[in-house]
């Protein structure tokens, strides 16, 4: 019976979104995405951000049962946020996994997109650095940071994608399950490259689809000289040990 429903029953999409004081950007965010022509769910993980960000998700989903939300009670990075955002989807069945920033910066419209990869591959990493990619509204230094910090990882790591350390990706529940979500030693920014790093060690299929990143519409960047550290460091760790 169970084998049959799964047959009969459209996969199940839901997007986890990490927020960390995003209340000017969530509510639209979310709306564009409940408007997309194929149906997802949303999944806000916030770490009780102090400008109502939680308050503005509650009330999204008491009006549409599609938004969801995790609180967590301090700011605890964002490698945990997507970890919990995706054992909390995992546990309630859905099939397909989608992460994305709440700011603006990944579009809705290349959502769909994402989810359609899923047809032939474990997993769709959008990609700022492929020559169909586009960025816009990044100053030169923000854009040869990012740059290096993709060049420089993805070799300590053996990954061949041209933009590990990006955050618009979508996932086979299958996928994540044989990651080993419980495993991870990013907390921060690296779990981009670490996610990659253990799917391809996992024998996961990966394909990468061209996006169009923006700079953040509103609020603030949570970039901190830590997190550079962690993205010079952190890789060397994933790959060798402690
Ligand atoms: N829950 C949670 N969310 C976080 C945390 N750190 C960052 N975020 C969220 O993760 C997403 C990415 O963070 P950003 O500050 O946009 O980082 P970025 O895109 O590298 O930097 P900008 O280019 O300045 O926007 C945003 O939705 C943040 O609100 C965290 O510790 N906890
Ligand atoms: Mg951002």
């Amino acid at each position: 019976m169970r084998a049959l429903a799964e047959t009969l029953e459209p996969p199940r999409a839901i997007v986890v979104i990490p927020t960390l004081d995003e209340a000017e950007n969530i509510v639209s965010l979310a709306r564009e995405l409940l408007a997309l022509p194929v149906a997802v769910e949303i999944l806000v993980v916030d770490d009780s951000s102090r400008d109502g960000t939680a308050d503005r998700v509650r009330a999204l989903g008491a009006e549409t049962r599609r938004v969801h939300l995790l609180e967590r009670p301090r700011r605890m990075g964002l490698g945990t946020a997507y970890r919990d955002g995706f054992r909390w989807a995992l546990e309630r069945g859905f099939d397909r996994l989608v992460q994305m920033d709440a700011d603006h910066s990944h579009r809705p419209a290349d959502v769909p997109r994402l989810l359609d990869v899923l047809d032939r591959a474990e997993i769709a990493v959008g990609s700022r650095y492929l020559p169909a990619s586009r960025i816009t509204g990044w100053p030169r230094r923000r854009w040869l940071l990012s740059r290096g910090a993709a060049l420089y990882v993805a070799p300590i790591l053996g990954l061949g994608v041209s933009d590990p350390m990006g955050g618009f990706k979508a996932y086979r529940a299958s996928a994540l399950g044989r990651m080993g979500l419980d495993a991870f030693q990013a907390t921060g920014y690296l779990f981009q490259a670490e996610s990659l790093y253990r799917a391809s060690r996992a024998g996961c299929s990966m394909e990468e689809v061209a996006i169009h990143f923006q700079d953040r519409v509103a609020g603030v960047s949570k970039m901190t000289g830590g997190i550079i550290l962690e993205a010079a460091l952190g890789p060397w760790r994933i790959r060798f040990g402690r």
